[in-house]
């Protein structure tokens, strides 16, 4: 997407207060990309406070600048603020109570790579095919000619590192490998970054992960995958559970239910054939990627397996998917299809 950059940069050094928000459930695109851009307006000498609706995830604490993220779900902020720029969020409705914060003369600026739909921001820096938002950060950092600095560098590979899994998705780019090699030359360390996110997890998350596991189940002649967590988990960190239910041999649709309050739940999703998620997501008010998203449901978990079960069994039949069919294709996040199994 073509964006003029002294758009973007007269909006950061226009007057008023600033809040930069990501959204709830943060990811390391989401925990990443904040920080980066806090470097972004400290370079511009402009003020800001950076926020999430939710814990800040432990995990993320050797990021420099992590104590700047101010948890909304610990201490709400109940004001308006003049400009509100959203990061990595698809749609309004996943900065949670950060919404609140914007009121009829608020300017936003919406940054994200998110494939949904009309956009929400008064500026929209948006560009699907970036891997991640922090692809569209290291972008916007060159085009105002900044210096990529430590918070930076760090914040930007972690957000790359994450929404690619790791290097792993079918999003990762030659470019994304690209910007992660400059990140490395200016001093970001692989090594003690996977120590820190994905070496260093609590014995009480495999604990967690082992009770998430007992409940598999399969659905749809086994193209379906589902498994959940009760309320009395809720405190755990379940980021990347739903991978787990999706990485079955035969499985192209998978769900993590995770019980936050006796009916209150959070779904992920994740699909490895032609159905897009976020459109099932969007049914349920939620949203997120083709191959990634995830909603909140309200309600008994019972009716919700039976909803997004029958959804999916629309979905499955909408784009003829079987177990038995000749191919099982899959459609990567740039949207070029290849062939991943023949089953
Ligand atoms: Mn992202």
């Amino acid at each position: 997407m073509s964006i003029n950059p002294e758009q973007i940069r007269n909006f950061l050094l226009s007057n008023g207060n600033l809040l930069v928000v990501t959204h709830f459930s943060p990811d390391g695109d989401a925990v990443g990309s904040l920080l980066a851009f806090g470097g972004i307006l400290d370079q511009l000498g402009v003020e800001y406070i950076l926020a999430i609706d939710d814990v800040i995830p432990e995990k993320y604490n050797f990021l420099p600048g992590y104590e700047l993220i101010h948890s909304l779900s610990e201490e709400p902020i109940d004001r308006v603020f003049d400009r509100v720029a959203i990061l990595d969020a698809g749609a309004l409705p996943r900065i949670g109570s950060a919404q609140s914060c914007i009121g009829k003369e608020t300017k936003v600026l919406n940054i994200d790579h998110h494939y949904t739909g009309p956009y929400y921001g008064d500026i929209n820096y948006v560009d699907v095919e970036a891997c991640a938002t922090a692809e569209i950060l290291y972008d916007l950092c060159n085009e105002l000619g900044l210096e990529i600095n430590r918070q930076i560098a760090y914040g930007l590979y972690v957000g790359i590192l994450a929404d690619t899994g790791r290097f792993r998705f079918s999003n990762t780019s030659p470019r994304a490998l690209e910007i992660c090699s400059k990140l490395i030359s200016k001093g970001v360390d692989p090594g003690w970054i996977t120590e820190n996110v994905y070496y260093n997890q609590p014995f009480e998350s495999f604990q967690t992960l082992s009770i998430a596991l007992s409940t598999l189940e399969l659905h749809h002649d086994g193209l379906v995958c589902l498994i959940s967590i009760d309320r009395s988990y809720s405190k755990n960190d379940t980021e990347g559970f739903v991978e787990h239910a999706a990485s079955i041999k035969g499985v192209v649709l998978a769900a993590f239910i995770k019980e936050m309050n006796e009916g209150f739940l959070k779904v992920s999703l994740r699909s490895r054939c032609r159905v897009d998620v976020a459109e099932v997501a969007r049914k349920f008010g939620g949203g997120g990627h083709l191959k990634a998203a995830g909603f909140r449901f309200v309600g008994k978990k019972d009716y919700l397996v039976k909803k997004l079960l029958e959804e999916f069994g629309r979905q499955i039949n909408h784009h003829k998917i079987r177990l038995g069919g000749r191919f099982i294709e899959q459609v990567s996040v740039a949207g070029k299809e290849n062939i991943i199994a023949e089953s």
